[in-house]
């Protein structure tokens, strides 16, 4: 396969100022016309020949300035045109059948619906077009179709005109002012229905909202509505940036590739981002909608009226955009907890990532397929990389490298590099050797150790950057250190400090302290390292209690139970260290129930054990299955050693009516927390409880949560309880799919017999991205069984990815990685993974996608 590199990039030698699309709809025969006027690009260095790039369609008629022709020929997919003058109107008559579109890109059918997802190359599966986001036009979209079928037709920008047509047809007329890449034309027609609102922006502009949902889903729609329009005031207030047409539609659909997409003015979303009431939806469900919608919106600008050059440039609107939507989640809600949260998705998502066969920079050197490249190393690395620079400059400044970024680039396709230069100028930084972090790919570990003597520390920092495919040697980076030294006696500290560790080793040195301090250091993970402190347990106990940067106290706790765990799996944990360990985690958490200053959420979060794969990536090779036990262990011990602490406090949040405020959300996270814990050291009490909280359920968090506890234990009341909750939801896709996960995920030791039952189950579809997400994600993502020692769960997944790649590539080769990290994993099962990796590279005719990241796996 071919391999397309950054530093190839051309410009384009023909522009495409404007587009005329005419669509004659149909389920399974869409008819379509694409009049380009094109024009040399006097930037390019192409010949006569243009080039359009298409993928599975052939050209039923080609005129070039009215006149047919037949002068052009296919290159593989495309198609080649020769014209002799500087600026032509080409037009080029296709067909696409959008109900056999199963890879879900392009043009294709959802339920009676038609709609389009074009990121990032779906657009040359509905015509022949310059398929590449620096190449901008003008829409106008003409659509016609049966209007018993397709009511309601939706495009991109403004409705300029409709009407009726013959034979029960009618059409619509659609132009988009605003140019754009075609990554970002959408289309749908349906039978749809909409949440309508409005928003007036900033300088006065009143703005059409609509979210258009399949009938009988409109009462599901109000948090997304509320959430859009606290995104659309936000990015006013917190960017400057005003929203810029009169009508900004979202349509949801339940079949679809990824969360959502960003489409001009028309942004298309997986239903499971949009459709949210109490019954059916959890507290997370909830904050990944408010989220999602937010990162859409502000797509708009970060994204939409500043674009990328090319697709290397992805992390130039991914990654600022999470950040800008986790700036604005921390603004919803609880900063502190929305911090902890980033991080804990970004250690146990990107980090793996970033020390596997696929890690990648932010910005990436070359690729297969780009779809490949939409990873949490793009966006959510991207978005910290990002924060660095803001935690660098203060938010004032960085706000004014950003304001400097939109207007010296509106209307342009971008690069990180511009992007850079703007934060630099903009900010006043300079980000000369910081632009290694664009370049370099791996998780820079960074080792501390601290001295005292006099009234002075020296801290002494040393980093490395590990080496990565491709990227043998690193240059040190600098790394944005927020810390503070904590008097011991006191329990306070003299303010925080940023230090920039820019060299391999560096020492620092702090005056005035007459007693060695307590070390708080990366406080609200200023930067996306991992850190090794040797240090006594009593100074992570300090912090884990008096720590006020939330971050770093969450830290604390968590390293103090990953120092233990670790020894513990690696069989160096002595019975009366496991002990001592044992018993300053089990202080620390008496702390954080009794701590007053603290609210629920907060608690709830400094009570989560650190995650199996983050645990995982503390070993250079790991017995999922010892970290899984001595994990689990732990959380049986806490159970037991704790019960009366936690059967009280599940008690007292039990009584806390449902609301969507804070408080009740902690208590709910709380009784989650409680239960888990319980399950394991008292499972009958648990399973009483739980059986309970079932019963009594107002809420989908309470009742997911106890069906989830349920689910990982033996017994009647396990079935009984997933009989019900399946019969009771059978309508409701989002609730099925959260029905096959917590199966597929729980802590049943049968989980596999379990899965492979599911597959064969009535609500089961290869066809749904969601419901095969459900059950195999999760089952990938459950260690107890994915790493079951017979290589039954590779096999699995390993047959997941065969069946699926011929329908479905894209979301097949997500399962990829799962398997390709047994470099990583003890040799014994490394083998039975890497076997399994060779069984589909045999496959004859894999997908570029998933071919790109087995190959890679495998090297
Ligand atoms: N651009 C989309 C998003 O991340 C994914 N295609 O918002
Ligand atoms: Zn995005």
């Amino acid at each position: 396969p071919q391999v397309i590199r950054r530093e190839d990039y051309q410009a384009p030698a023909w522009l495409v100022p404007d587009i005329a699309l005419e669509f004659a709809l149909g389920l399974e025969l869409t008819h379509v016309t694409a009049r380009l006027s094109v024009r040399r690009n006097a930037e390019g260095n192409g010949g006569a020949t243009l080039r359009l790039n298409g993928d599975q369609i052939t050209p039923l008629a080609v005129r070039v300035d009215g006149a047919a022709v037949n002068d052009w020929r296919l290159d593989g997919p495309d198609l080649l045109l020769p014209l002799t003058g500087d600026a032509h109107e080409v037009e080029i008559e296709t067909q696409v059948n959008p109900a056999a579109n199963s890879q879900l890109m392009g043009l294709y059918a959802s339920h009676g619906m038609l709609c389009t997802q074009c990121e990032a190359e779906g657009f040359r599966r509905i015509t022949f077009f310059p398929d590449r986001p620096d190449v901008l036009s003008t829409y106008r979209v003409r659509m016609s179709g049966d209007k018993a079928t397709f009511p309601v037709l939706l495009s991109n920008g403004n409705c300029e005109a409709q009407g009726e047509g013959a034979d029960g047809t009618h059409w619509a007329e659609w132009h988009d002012p605003w140019p754009k890449p075609c990554y970002l034309f959408a289309l749908v027609a349906g039978d749809l229905v909409a949440n309508h609102d409005t928003f007036t922006t900033m300088s006065g502009r009143k703005v059409d909202l609509n979210i258009w949902v399949r009938k009988g889903d409109e009462a599901r729609t109000s948090h997304a509505m509320d959430s859009l329009k606290a995104s659309m005031k936000w990015d006013e207030e917190a960017f400057g940036r005003e929203y810029d047409l009169d009508l900004f539609n979202i349509v949801a659909v339940s079949d679809f590739n990824m969360g959502a997409m960003e489409n001009k003015g028309l942004n298309v979303f997986n239903t499971r981002y949009v459709l949210a009431d109490p019954e059916t939806a959890t507290d997370a469900d909830y904050d990944a909608i408010e989220g999602v919608i937010g990162h859409e919106y502000f797509h708009n600008w970060s994204g939409n009226r500043v674009t990328c050059r090319d697709w290397f440039q992805l992390s130039l609107k991914e990654g600022f955009t999470v950040l800008r939507d986790q700036l604005f989640s921390a603004d919803m809600g609880s900063p502190a907890v929305k911090r902890i949260e980033d991080v804990r998705v970004l250690r146990s998502a990107q980090y793996p990532e970033d020390s596997g066969p696929l890690a990648h920079p932010i910005r990436p050197d070359s690729y297969q397929e780009i779809s490949n490249f939409y990873t949490a190393t793009v966006y959510n690395k991207g978005a910290e990389v990002i924060r660095m620079m803001r935690t660098m400059a203060g938010p004032e400044r960085f706000r004014a490298g950003t304001d400097l970024y939109f207007d010296r680039h509106d209307g342009e396709a971008a690069t990180c590099e511009d992007f850079v230069n703007a934060i630099e100028e903009g900010a006043g930084l300079d980000l000369a050797q910081f632009r290694l972090w664009y370049a370099q790919a791996g998780t820079p570990q960074v080792s501390a150790s601290a001295g005292h003597a006099g009234d002075s520390v020296t801290l002494k920092l040393t980093q490395t950057v590990p080496a990565t495919p491709g990227q043998p040697a690193k240059q040190p980076m600098p790394i944005p250190l927020k810390l503070a030294l904590f008097d011991r006696e006191t329990g306070q500290h003299n303010g925080e400090e940023l230090i920039i560790l820019d060299k391999a080793e560096q020492t620092f040195t702090f005056k005035g302290y007459l007693r060695p301090p307590v070390l708080s250091i990366n406080r609200g993970f200023s930067a996306p390292v991992a850190i090794d402190f040797e240090r006594p347990v009593e100074d992570l106990v300090f912090l884990a209690a008096n720590d006020d940067d939330p971050f770093a106290r969450y830290e604390a706790m968590q390293s103090l139970i990953v120092r233990h765990l670790i020894a513990g799996v690696g069989g160096s944990l002595g019975e009366r260290q496991r002990q001592a360990d044992r018993a300053a985690i089990a202080q620390a958490f008496e702390a954080v129930l009794a701590d007053e200053s603290l609210d629920d959420l907060m608690r709830g979060e400094l009570m989560i054990l650190p995650a199996e794969g983050y645990l995982a990536e503390q070993f250079l090779v790991a017995d999922p299955t010892a970290i899984h036990a001595e994990r689990e262990a732990l959380k049986a011990w806490l159970g037991r050693e704790l019960k009366d602490r936690l059967t009280q406090l599940h008690d007292r949040v039990s009584a806390v009516p449902y609301s969507r405020d804070a408080a009740a959300r902690g208590a709910r996270k709380l009784k989650m927390q409680a239960l888990i814990y319980l399950a394991a050291g008292a499972p009958e009490d648990a399973k009483r409880r739980a059986i309970a909280q079932y019963r009594q359920a107002d809420n989908m968090t309470d009742r997911q949560g106890a069906v989830m506890v349920l689910a990982g234990l033996d017994g009647p009341e396990r079935r009984e309880a997933l009989a019900d909750f399946h019969d009771r939801y059978s309508g409701n896709a989002l609730v099925l799919d959260k029905w096959f996960s917590l199966q597929a995920g729980s802590l049943h030791p049968d989980v596999l017999d379990h899965v492979r039952a599911l597959a064969e189950h009535s609500d089961f579809t290869m066809s749904n991205p969601n419901r095969v997400r459900a059950l195999y994600m999760a089952l990938a993502m459950n260690a107890q069984a994915f790493h079951a020692a017979s290589g039954e769960g590779y096999r699995m997944i390993g047959d997941l990815i065969r069946k699926l790649d011929p329908i479905n590539p894209q979301t097949a080769a997500r399962f990829v990685p799962s398997l390709g990290r047994w470099r990583r994993i003890e040799p014994r099962r490394a083998a039975l993974m890497r076997a399994e990796l060779e069984r589909i590279a045999a496959e004859p005719s894999l997908s570029r996608d998933v071919l790109e990241q087995v190959t890679k796996s495998l090297d």
